[in-house]
């Protein structure tokens, strides 16, 4: 039931300066920091985490997103944490997003102007989609001894 998850801060979330507020509301809700750095990927390392999407027509502005400045990557840890984090950062698309999530809070683009302007989608945030690929994408982006086991107060109440 404890599942760790990648959750993505992509260089939107950096150049808008909205990391922080999105930290806070995975640590408001109690989910737990295990492992977290700053990391400006390549096209080669892009195709590794987006191995799913290569062969799609919007691929290539994904790509020329993804690599386009520094993102944050971090682990977090929690129960179902998968599914408990999916739930804050909202629909893919952030037009279609609920307000109260982070893509909908944060973000209204829409995938008939991203198309138009042949560019990605600027939704902020990557957020793994199954216990299997959160496992896949946290061994992709972190090596063992950069992810920690402790204790917060939240063990008592949260978990
Ligand atoms: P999500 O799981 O919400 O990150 O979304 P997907 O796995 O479906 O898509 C991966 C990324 O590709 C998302 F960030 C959105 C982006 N995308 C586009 O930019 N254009 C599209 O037409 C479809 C997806």
């Amino acid at each position: 039931m404890i599942e760790r998850t990648l959750v993505l801060l992509k260089p939107d979330a950096v150049q808008r300066s909205l990391v922080g507020e999105i930290l806070t509301r995975f640590e408001k809700v109690g989910t737990k920091i295990v492992g977290m750095k700053m990391v400006w990927v390549n096209k080669e390392f892009s195709k590794l985490h987006y191995k799913d999407h290569v062969e799609k027509p919007f691929y290539k502005g994904l790509e020329a997103f993804i690599v386009q400045g520094p993102l944050i990557a971090v682990v977090l840890e929690g129960i179902n944490a998968v599914e408990t984090v999916r739930k804050l950062v909202g629909s893919t698309e952030p037009k279609k997003a609920a307000p109260g999530t982070i893509r909908g809070d944060y973000a209204h683009h829409s995938y008939e102007y991203a198309d138009a302007k042949k560019i990605a989608i600027k939704n902020l945030i990557h957020a793994s989609d199954t216990v299997e690929n959160a496992k896949r994408e946290v061994e992709l982006w972190f090596k063992p001894e950069e992810l920690h086991s402790y204790k917060t107060v939240h063990e008592f109440h949260v978990f």
